[in-house]
């Protein structure tokens, strides 16, 4: 199986970091989005990362992978199987990817990734998305967050907590307060946790020398 694209992508990691979770072995290949690798567009028509071939299948987009893959491997089973527990799993991932991701990559995009491809970085965004988009949707995460430092849903880690720790990351990545002067201590501690997981301790460690470099 190869996966198609940049670790600093946190959805690209998302899908990373769930098959080190299970011990799914899976190839990279590091490609940036629109690459016209034609093993990539045939999985990704859109030209997103990321993308997966897996023999003769070709599929976009990480949820979707992901669902393949849990279906494919399920055991260790990230899927709660109580009803409620398995649709609060779906929305948190949801949540993650259409949420809290545009919100982050205002911050993210404009710091890292626009003087990377050469694009004039618009800093007054990425203030305003700091300042104002930000803050309410990093409170309700603190919200959700279990007191006891568990995980989000079902009493089991599911993909809603590595959706989220990756799209945290990205937003840690831009020197953002995730505890807010106290104010959010549970997410302080999350977003540590997960950086310091087996799972995900390299891929971190790698994205930081990256955007360390400039
Ligand atoms: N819903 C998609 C989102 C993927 C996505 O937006 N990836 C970004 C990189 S972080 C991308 O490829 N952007 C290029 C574009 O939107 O054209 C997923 O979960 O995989």
């Amino acid at each position: 199986m190869i996966l198609y694209g940049a670790s600093l992508s946190p959805f690209v990691r998302k899908v990373l970091i769930y098959c080190a979770e299970k011990g799914i072995a899976i190839e990279r290949k590091s490609i940036g989005p629109g690459d016209a690798d034609p093993d990539f567009r045939r999985a990704s028509p859109f030209g997103k990362i990321p993308a997966l071939i897996d023999g003769d299948f070709a599929l976009a987009d990480s949820s979707a992978i992901v669902t393949y893959l849990e279906a494919k491997h399920p055991e260790p089973s990230m899927t709660p199987a109580a009803p409620r527990e398995r649709a609060q799993a779906v929305w948190l991932e949801e949540f993650a990817d259409t949420i809290l991701a545009p919100a982050g990559l205002v911050v993210f995009f404009n710091m890292f990734i626009a003087p990377m491809v050469g694009v004039t970085p618009d800093m007054a965004a990425a203030d305003k998305a700091r300042r104002e988009t930000l803050p309410p949707i990093l409170d309700y995460v603190e919200t959700e967050l279990p007191e006891d430092g568990g995980p989000l849903a079902g009493g089991m880690v599911t993909v809603a907590d590595i959706a989220i720790a990756c799209q945290i990351a990205n937003i840690a990545y831009c020197g953002i307060d995730l505890d807010d002067g106290g104010r959010r201590p549970k997410l302080a501690r999350f977003h540590a946790a997960w950086c310091e997981r087996p799972s995900a301790r390299e891929l971190v460690a790698g994205n930081r020398a990256v955007l360390a470099q400039g």
